[in-house]
């Protein structure tokens, strides 16, 4: 496996060909934009993270390059690829890294065409010329809102001369989003490695826990496990929380103590190629899950279950919230946490209290992938190549008096990633354990 995986251009190419396919009858230009670097503070800049979809169209991984797909008029002819980067300049790659250029653009990324990024105000009007739509993602870089509007105001000054600036603007993510909802070879192979990446982290979490460790140790364990083996690090922020932190859904601050007795909950993705793994475990400090803690586990894992079996072609994203939330609240019910039949407990919504989440989203390039969940307003039926989490959980707080003393402070959820298949659910996460004498067993047994 390499430690950098190198452009793949048949694959890029190939997206970028499905992409004009997509509007061949419409005489649109499409704009992407790799984004810039963010400051941290002062003079220091985050890691460069390019713009998922320039990415997934292109290859590139630097700032300040921009990219222009333009249709040709044949169904499957690749659109004509131009490419605007940062120019060669060996005195600034001394201080700030190496650069594509535009060379490197043509012979590594398969541009038909490459420009310096300082020539794109010259360029861009006879480039969008002649073109009814331009696609960009609207809003999203004021930088390329300005530099688009400035050049079709070029074209109008210049409609004596027979100029035709375009007419309309489209969101470009829209379309991205449709076709990297159903994951192609290249980006199947890169969630794969991502998601076998973040269980053999998982497993390596749990063998390290120890009562008297902090959070923050158990986040650097396993985002070194990421590293380790070449990923670029996590898809988002690491989850590292545990007793009553694990109830909080989105806690990141990871810089408390695991004790003795309580449930750690580690929700934690590594990054392969721009794809995210998304898992979620708990499992107990000591090792044993206490009876009210092992309670409430095996329901959020029936659920978790039951969810992934829901994970059919013609099913849905509802319906897996709706089998998880029956699995739920017969739980709730059973454990006491609430006096009512589970049907009163679904129906009232009073669930809500311990599950206040969905139970999937779509995963890929960004961990909250994109793609629509509706289609014509009802939900959208899975089909094959699609890849989602089943994440159920049950959060009970330590301030939660109305509960029996022993369930207080339980936070439980249990995430796997699943490819939608013709022949049923694949459970990509599948190598980190959840069963819990399992995990009890990796604890204790180091
Ligand atoms: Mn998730």
């Amino acid at each position: 496996m390499p430690r950098r995986p190198s452009p793949d251009l048949e694959t890029y190419s190939a997206r970028r060909s499905r992409l004009a396919d997509s509007l061949r009858d419409e005489n649109a230009v499409l704009v992407l934009y790799g984004g810039e670097l963010r400051t941290r503070s002062n003079d220091t800049e985050f890691r460069f993270r390019p713009d998922s979809d320039f990415h997934y169209m292109t290859g590139l991984e630097e700032p300040g390059a921009l990219a222009l797909l333009l249709p040709g008029a044949q169904p499957g002819e690749p659109p004509r690829f131009v490419a605007f980067v940062r120019p060669r300049d060996p005195a600034a790659e001394v201080w700030s890294g190496r650069r594509v250029g535009p060379q490197g653009a043509i012979e590594q990324f398969g541009a038909d065409e490459a420009y310096a990024i300082d020539e794109l105000a010259t360029r861009l009007p006879e480039l969008i010329d002649g073109y009814d739509t331009v696609y960009l993602p609207i809003g999203r870089w004021p930088a390329l809102d300005t530099a688009l509007a400035t050049a079709i105001h070029s074209l109008r000054r210049r409609n004596r001369e027979g100029c035709s600036p375009p007419r309309r603007l489209g969101e470009v993510g829209d379309l991205i989003g449709e076709d990297r909802l159903h994951k192609d070879a290249a980006a199947l192979a890169s969630l794969r490695r991502a998601i076998e990446l973040s269980a053999a982290a998982h497993i390596a979490a749990m063998r390290a826990t120890r009562a008297g460790m902090w959070e923050y140790e158990i986040e650097a364990l396993i985002e070194y496990e990421f590293r380790r083996q070449g990923s670029s690090g996590p898809g988002y922020g690491s989850i590292v929380g545990t007793g009553d932190n694990a109830t909080i859904l989105h806690y990141v601050d990871n810089r408390d103590q695991l004790r003795e007795g309580e449930v750690l909950l580690v929700d934690a993705g590594a990054e392969w190629d721009y794809f995210s793994g998304d898992i979620t475990r708990s499992w107990p400090v000591s090792g044993r899950f206490s009876a009210e803690q092992r309670a409430v586990y095996e329901v959020v894992l029936a659920a978790n279950v039951a969810g992934i079996a829901a994970a059919e072609v013609g099913g849905s994203i509802d319906a897996i919230h709706e089998t998880c939330l029956k699995v739920l609240c017969e739980g709730i019910a059973e454990l006491g946490l609430i006096d009512a039949k589970p049907d009163a407990i679904l129906e009232q919504r009073l669930y809500r209290r311990f599950y206040m989440h969905r139970t999937s989203h779509w995963l890929g390039v960004d961990v909250h992938d994109v793609g629509r969940y509706t289609l014509g307003g009802d939900p959208r039926p899975f089909a094959p190549g699609q890849v989602l989490t089943v994440e159920p959980g049950l959060y009970i707080s330590a301030s939660d008096e109305s509960v029996a003393e022993g369930f207080r402070g339980i936070g439980v959820r249990i995430e796997d990633d699943v490819l939608i298949t013709a022949a049923g659910p694949e459970v990509l996460s599948a190598k980190a354990p959840k069963a819990a004498d399992e995990v009890e067993a990796l604890v204790r047994g180091g």
